[in-house]
């Protein structure tokens, strides 16, 4: 469908060419490609160089029982040991680690040499708790220097840690806990959210209550905002006692490359959570890789700041472990975008001289909606390079933030990976890849991947069909957490001997790739398959849509019926029966996909309901469309934004 829009995104005008000023070195340029191509796990025994190791692997990969992959299974390091120690003994103790922003504007630099020791400190407070090698460590927390701190604590001394996304419900807390089975949990009293204190403590309390997390014998408790809060005696610590009163030196053990690191839940955006497990050496490997090459990192000059929240993979992989083992400068935010006004951002970028921004398109789309005049009130030319990620971006924001935010100099790489594969997977390469706006493009050095028809088979260029990844890479998943057969069915059974991602993709007339949303959200209308993704980007490329989301609800007559969900920009509302608008965006809609995509129904709401990572729960939004009572709303960023939603649709229901 839509090889005319996705021809006119292509044409030359929408492509920008690699800009001169940045200067690439050997691991980002073509000769990348190619070189590991020719010897792809040559490749990665060379990538594996960037980390020090205990004891240097002498084996890349073993893949002798698949899906269960190994990789550089003999060899041995301390992966905290690599993102903190190693750069003070190089000598960069005094380089700022991570310069953390407070949302009510208080701020704190924190070296090189000052992270060892709190990490160190926070580590020898854990095994004061007893906490042993293996044993599981839950992170529930703000957006704060001791999140990071905690987690590189847990890899310091082995203990894989869980870290839940600290907006989370009871249940949802108690559910990891108890799935991942955790010993201890490392908590805040509370954290800042749009202007006001939000309470955590209460409810790990709440969660602890719950039957399945009863073998949880320690609580820490960081105090981040002075609220009151209850006190378990014995079982609850304050940090600033128990971590501060320890040792600032501890000697960081090395552990087997596939020791375990953490386990992740996935977001949620479909059924049950799923523990993402994730191991040592080949993890910290690509995340490292991938975040020097995607960046063009310059650890000593460049500030780097990526806005996701440390509950999920992003945060994992490029707040902590891919840029500190890189050695980087970056910025930690703990707040909304828009506190307490909506330049806060830029504001930030213009205060620490940013000059790499990761973000996700939702982000994007949102400022797009505030006005160019905001992001026009700050100086951000010390931008370089610009990331988005989580999910497509839809070409206007890919070029509305080229231009407003890096100022038409800077390359954007659209990368696309999840929690599953651990790095980045599929992304241009800044100063190497020519852009297109709206397409990851393709695979990163090292990383097989392309777009099969149902039987498997690699489709021609031009045609669309699933993602899958061909061959292993050294940060995927080993297994879901407790459940190895899980692991099988869900990601190696659909295509035999193929990692598959659950997105539906494309490759255009060059091979390039472009995502198109997960398959389970792909609508069957009327015998045509139609991507949700190509039917938002059409909606949000007229000019009165900032935002939109599309569900397939069930139809008697066309087996689905497109269904979308818009916010208009300047947060205005139309009245219940502006029919024109609506009208204009069919129109618009078919003029662009073609008439078969025209959405049925179109709804304006004032929100959408998303995940914390940025993605939109289209599964409730389905609930509404078929006038369904709603399913699971607890890993919703806002669960509220459901009420209001049905509250201003009362005809939800298809009637037609
Ligand atoms: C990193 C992360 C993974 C899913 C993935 C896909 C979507 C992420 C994307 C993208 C298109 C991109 N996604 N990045 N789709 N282009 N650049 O988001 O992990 O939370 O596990 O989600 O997100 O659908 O399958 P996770």
């Amino acid at each position: 469908m839509s090889n005319e829009s996705l021809a006119n995104l292509m044409t030359e005008d929408r492509r920008f060419p690699p800009p001169a000023e940045v200067t690439a070195d050997a691991n980002v340029t073509a000769a990348a490609y190619e070189s590991a191509a020719a010897d792809r796990l040559g490749f990665w025994a060379e990538q594996a160089r960037r980390l020090s190791w205990a004891t240097e692997p002498t084996e890349t990969l073993d893949w002798s029982n698949p899906p269960f992959a190994k990789w550089f299974a003999d060899g041995r390091l301390n992966v905290a040991y690599n993102c903190v120690d190693r750069h003070v003994e190089a000598g960069n103790g005094d380089r700022v680690a991570l310069h953390f922003e407070g949302e009510p504007g208080d701020s704190r630099a924190i070296t090189y040499a000052e992270l060892q020791q709190e990490v160190s400190r926070a580590a020898n407070a854990l095994l004061e708790l007893g906490v042993a090698t293996g044993d599981r460590v839950a992170i529930y927390m703000p957006m704060i220097p001791e999140t990071v701190i905690a987690m590189l604590a847990c890899a310091r001394i082995g203990a894989p840690h869980s870290v839940v996304f600290g907006a989370f419900s009871a249940d949802a807390l108690a559910t990891r806990i108890e799935d991942g089975d955790a010993r201890v949990v490392i908590t805040s009293d509370g954290g800042y959210r749009r202007g006001a204190p939000s309470a955590l403590k209460p409810t790990v309390d709440e969660a602890l209550t719950r039957p399945g997390a009863a073998n949880v014998r320690s609580v820490l408790v960081v105090r981040r905002t002075g609220q009151d809060i209850g006190w378990t005696e014995g079982r609850d610590h304050w940090w600033h006692e128990l971590v501060a009163g320890q040792s600032p030196e501890h000697t960081p053990e090395a552990f087997d490359a596939e020791h375990p690191l953490f386990i992740l839940y996935t977001s949620g955006t479909t059924g049950k959570p799923k523990g993402i497990l994730h191991t040592s050496g080949g993890y910290l490997t690509q995340a490292a890789y991938t975040h020097h090459a995607v960046f063009d990192l310059k650890p000593g000059s460049d500030v780097y700041w990526c806005t996701a929240d440390v509950g999920w993979v992003t945060g994992h992989s490029y707040i902590v472990y891919g840029p500190l083992a890189n050695g980087a400068t970056e910025v930690l935010y703990e707040g909304t975008p828009n506190t307490p006004h909506n330049g806060r951002w830029w504001e930030i970028v213009e205060k620490y001289g940013v000059t790499l921004l990761y973000t996700a398109p939702t982000a994007i789309r949102t400022c797009m909606k505030w006005g160019d005049d905001i992001p026009a009130g700050f100086d951000l030319s010390s931008l370089r390079v610009l990331g988005s990620v989580g999910e497509p971006i839809n070409p206007e924001a890919w070029v509305w933030y080229r231009k407003h935010i890096g100022g038409d100099r800077t390359p954007v790489v659209d990368t696309w990976w999840q929690t599953e594969t651990g790095s980045m997977m599929v992304s241009p390469l800044p100063g190497v890849t020519v852009a297109k706006p709206g397409s990851a493009q393709v695979p990163l050095p090292g990383i097989s991947a392309t777009v099969v028809d149902d039987d498997g088979n690699p489709v021609a260029n031009g045609s669309g069909g699933y993602l899958v990844l061909t061959e292993p890479w050294p940060s995927m998943l080993r297994t879901i957490w407790g459940d190895d057969q899980r692991f099988i069915d869900t990601y190696w059974s659909r295509f035999p001997g193929k990692y598959f991602a659950g997105d539906g993709a494309k490759k255009d007339a060059d091979g390039d790739i472009w995502l198109l949303g997960r398959v389970d959200d792909v609508m069957l209308v009327s015998g045509h398959n139609i991507s949700t993704t190509e039917v938002e980007s059409a909606l949000v490329s007229h000019p009165r849509i900032a935002e939109a989301a599309v569900v397939g609800a069930t139809d008697p007559q066309t087996t689905q019926a497109i269904c979308a969900f818009v916010i208009l920009r300047g947060g205005a509302r139309p009245d219940e029966d502006d029919a024109a608008l609506v009208e204009e965006l069919r129109a618009h809609v078919a003029k662009e996909l073609g008439p078969i995509a025209k959405p049925k129904r179109i709804l304006p709401v004032e929100e959408l309901p998303k995940t914390r990572s940025g993605k939109i729960m289209r599964r409730l939004l389905r609930d509404v469309a078929e006038n369904r009572e709603l399913g699971d709303v607890t890993t919703l960023t806002d669960s509220s934004v459901m009420d209001l939603i049905q509250s201003q649709l009362p005809g939800a229901k298809s009637e037609d």
